[in-house]
Formats: C-alpha cells, structure tokens, sequence
C-alpha cells in the first residue's frame, strides 16, 4: 500500500475546501427541479447541513454565502450559528444576475443609476463581510449582449473599470476583491468577464487585492485550465478556485466526476507553483446537485480533492525536473502519470482513522441517519433553491 510522508500528512492536514450555501438548496435546469426532503429552508439549515460534510471528512471548515439568496436579519446570529456548528462564514458572492434592471448589465450598463444600484448592492455586501468576518468579495457579472453591434464593447470594458474601482476602494485592508470569468452564458454573443486575461487585466488595474477567480466550468472544451492556474499563480493573481466539473457547458457537476486527470494536473501546477494551503488561494466549490442527495454529493466531492491533492504530492518533482532538464520525454511522462495511476484511497482511509475521522466518510454519514432526520424535521416552509 502507498504511504505518505509526513510532509504529505501534513500538506493533507491542512487542506480546506469552501462549500457554496447554494449546493444544499435545490437546482436543476430550465426543465424541471426536483425537491428532496429535507431541504433547507434558509441559511441557518444549509450552514447546518454544511456541517455535516466538515464533521465527517474535516476537509470543509467555511460556507461561502450568496446576498440575497443568504440575506438575513442578523449576520452576527448567523455567525454565531456556524460556529455553534463547528464551521466559519466565508466568501460573501454578490448577486447582480436576478432583477429586471439588470437586463442590459450592471456594473457596465449606460445608466448611471442601474450602476449605482449595482455597486450598492456591493457596499451591502462588505457590510455583510464586515459582520460575518470574511475575507472575500466574490463577483461573478452575468453582463454581455446577445447580437453583434447591440452594445458597445469598449465603454462596457471602462465602465466596468470605474464600478470595479469604486468596490474596490471601499474594502478594508484585509478584505479582497476576487472577480470571476465565464466564457458565455447568460449573453450569448459577448461577455464583458469572458476570460482570465479580461479578469486579469481588470483585477490588475485595481491593486494588490484584488485577484481571479477560476471556476473549473466556465471554459471552452479543450481548454488548458491547468496553464491557466500556472500563469496566475506566476502572476500573484490567482485568488481562488470554484471546483466543479463539465461535460458539456457550465454543468456544475461534482467536481472530478467529468475528468479526475484534469483535476489532478491542475493540483498538480498549484503545488508547483506553491498555491497549494497558500492563504493566498482559496480553495472552493460552485457545484449544484440536480438528481444526487446534496450532502453526500458534497461530500464525494471534497473526498475527490483530497484524492487528486494527494496523488499530485506523490508526484517525484525532483525526478521530474531531471528527466524534464534531460529532455527525457518518456521518462517525465512516466513520472507523472505513475503518480496520477497511484490508487491513494486505502492509505487515505487508514490516515483519516489516524487522525479519529471515519475511514468512508460517505457511508458514516449516510449510516448517521441525518438524511432521515432532516426529511422528518424540515416540514413546511419554503424549501431553498438555487436563485433564492
Ligand atoms: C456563474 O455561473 C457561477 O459560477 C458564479 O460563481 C455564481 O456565483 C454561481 O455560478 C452561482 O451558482
Ligand atoms: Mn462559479
Ligand atoms: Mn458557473
């Protein structure tokens, strides 16, 4: 069986993996969603189910929130809440994809007054950072055009500058400004943040802390994800990761289900470019779970980054730098895939037994019976959904 080192132990001890409040919510597509019992209601239960995940597999100490669909009266209480829990608050994502005068933009439309509208949604939610004490501001902006010459591409570009800059001043100087691409969808003809060049650039004219976001989904099929990592990472750039993975479009489904080799190359070029338990680099999910239980599918998908983290740190580097220095194609090819080919799972189970965790994270939970115990409790209310 496959051992670690102890730098290994200690690499895995330290991972932390963000959850999204919205993966415990129901989601589906335009098609149909299907509810499942015990669904949370507000943000007090996904925090709860959240939870469940840290508490079996201590790989999931924070839940990001999404304002408004995680609005509530009192973000101290709620705080308090997820520290009852054993868990923290974490990034706080703006929400500017949902209302009607945002159908032409946002932070980039011509209207003055839709961009101030826009920003102070924003400055609400540093307030919300400010209460729960988080670090990041996550914007994602589903702004774009649908048919060539609808819009002005280039004031787009500068007003989205000046909005940006105007969020940006109003951080505190532990806080950041983490913008995210996508490459289409909802616009379908251009998107204003369709690239990491276009976050990049962006980012890079605000300052120190502002920085890219990476959603795994959001790019073309064939895409280098794992060159792009290596680039921001070079940059000093790369801010945080939303895991999840694709088949087709932005799928949003478990992360390492579509292609374990690509999550494993991307950990790979983190570890390489020193990312990886770097404060600097926030490791998250954005996944929805449409047909699966969200808790387990959480779950599996936590276990899937520990998997892949931990075969990308058996990888030789230092064989693979003498074989790459040699130009030894073969060999470092070798090299790397003998790492990837490595199955980790036994000396996982054993080192989560190590550490008082259970070695099957995925069975103890679903022997826990707190599916039951939810779908029993939860009556009534509105159950959460993806959008509110
Ligand atoms: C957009 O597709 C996105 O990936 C952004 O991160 C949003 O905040 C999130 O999805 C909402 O599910
Ligand atoms: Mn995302
Ligand atoms: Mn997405």
């Amino acid at each position: 069986m496959t051992t670690f080192s102890p730098e290994i132990q200690a690499a895995l001890a330290q991972q932390a993996i963000e959850l999204p409040s919205w993966a415990f919510g129901n989601s589906g597509t335009r098609f149909k969603v299907f509810a499942t019992p015990g669904t949370p209601r507000d943000p007090y239960e996904k925090i709860a189910d959240a939870a469940q995940v840290h508490r079996y597999t201590a790989l999931a100490p924070t839940v990001a929130l999404h304002i408004p669909w995680d609005r509530v009266d009192d973000y101290d209480d709620l705080r308090r809440h997820a520290d009852d829990h054993g868990v923290a608050l974490g990034t706080i994502n703006s929400n500017t994809f949902q209302d009607d005068d945002y159908k032409f933009g946002a932070l980039t439309h011509e209207d003055a007054a839709v961009r101030r509208k826009a920003i102070d949604h924003h400055f609400e939610c540093i307030d919300i950072m400010d209460a729960t004490g988080s670090r990041d501001l996550k914007i994602w902006l589903a702004e774009g055009s649908n048919y060539p010459g609808q819009a002005d591409l280039r004031g787009r570009q500068d007003r989205l500058h000046d909005s940006l800059a105007t969020i940006y001043e109003r951080l505190g100087d532990d806080q950041r400004l983490v913008l995210e691409y996508k490459f289409f969808e909802p616009a379908f003809y251009h998107t204003d943040v369709p690239d990491w060049g276009t976050s990049y650039a962006q980012v890079a004219a605000l300052g120190d802390r502002a920085v890219v976001c990476l959603d795994t989904g959001h790019h073309a099929p064939g895409t280098n994800i794992e060159f792009i990592v290596m680039q921001l990472l070079r940059l000093g750039k790369l801010g945080s990761f939303d895991f999840n993975s694709r088949f087709y479009a932005d799928d949003d489904l478990i992360v390492g289900a579509a292609d374990p080799f690509q999550l494993f190359r991307i950990i790979f070029e983190v570890i390489r470019g020193g990312g990886l338990n770097s404060p600097d680099v926030a490791f998250m999910l954005d996944q929805c779970h449409n047909i699966e239980d969200k808790i387990p599918g959480q779950i599996r998908s936590v276990l899937n980054v520990q998997e892949m983290t931990a075969r990308a740190l058996l990888v030789d580097r230092s064989a693979l730098e003498a074989a790459q220095k040699a130009g030894d194609v073969l060999e470092a090819n070798r090299i790397f895939m003998d790492a990837f080919y490595t199955d980790v799972r036994p000396a996982l189970a054993e080192w989560r037994v190590s550490r008082g965790l259970p070695a099957d994270p995925m069975r103890a939970f679903a022997e826990s019976g707190y599916l039951a115990q939810i779908a029993a409790d939860r009556v009534g209310g509105v159950q959460a959904g993806w959008g509110a």
